[in-house]
């Protein structure tokens, strides 16, 4: 019995990689560089996207699909800082799911502006484990990780901390609120994931965010050499 379940689960994973497959496809030939932005909820996904893509002249053209169990407050957000935004729900025909998977992307694929951008940025569903298991056709995965929630997220939550080219370590301007020790936080996401890069950041205050600015700016020709 239990092993019948456990084929179930990866027939799942294998048909959500082969939609991811053909979704990435359909971004490659547009020229569109995609990167899976996650975090618990809350961790600050949106602020940093407001904090780094309104008013980033020298950027890429960046679009955004915003992932959310119900309503559109983040879209709204950005919406408001003229970055070009698609929201996309789970609990529309999707069964309110807690992350977005490959077929869910797919849904949404007409929708998003892919001849007027050169990068596509999807927030997904505020969690901490359920994002990490699915690809979606993404170049890249971005993960936040905020002071507030404390220095043992890698130990407990290690495959999203694996699962990603990036950690962003946001609401340093809290640090001395929340007795997050940096040292602590690092040297446990060192032992889940050697050597991924991590940027500490305030997406409220602005602080690091041109460093991730940075790190998206390159992302493009990081992933061509490796193609
Ligand atoms: N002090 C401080 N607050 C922050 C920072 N970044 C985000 N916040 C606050 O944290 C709360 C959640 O931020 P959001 O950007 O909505 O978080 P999110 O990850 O997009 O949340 P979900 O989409 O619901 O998963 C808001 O009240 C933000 O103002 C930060 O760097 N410092
Ligand atoms: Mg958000």
């Amino acid at each position: 019995m239990h092993r019948v379940k456990v084929r179930v689960v990866e027939d799942a994973l294998d048909a959500n990689n082969t939609i991811a497959r053909a979704n990435r496809a359909d971004f490659d030939r547009h020229g569109v560089t995609v990167v899976n932005l996650m975090s618990a909820p809350g961790s600050g996904k949106t602020t940093l996207l407001e904090r780094a893509l309104s008013h980033w002249h020298d950027g890429p053209r960046v679009g955004v699909l915003e992932g959310d169990v119900a309503g559109s407050l983040d879209a709204d957000r950005l919406a408001h800082h003229h970055v070009p935004v698609v929201q996309l729900n789970t609990d529309n025909g999707f069964g309110g799911e807690c992350h977005l998977d490959a077929n869910m992307v797919r849904s949404a694929m007409d929708a998003l502006p892919l001849d007027e951008i050169d990068m596509l940025i999807i927030e997904n569903v505020g969690n901490l484990v359920c994002p990490a298991e699915f690809r979606v056709g993404e170049d890249a995965r971005i993960m936040v990780s905020s002071v507030a929630e404390g220095a043992d997220k890698p130990l407990k939550y290690p495959l999203m901390f694996r699962a990603c080219e990036l950690v962003v370590i946001n609401k340093i301007d809290l640090i001395e609120h929340v007795d997050f020790d940096m040292d602590t936080f690092l040297y446990h996401l060192d032992a889940v994931h050697p050597g991924v890069t991590s940027l500490p950041v305030s997406a409220r205050t602005g602080e690091g965010v041109d460093a991730v600015r940075s790190w998206l700016a390159a992302l493009p020709d990081r992933v061509r050499a490796v193609a």
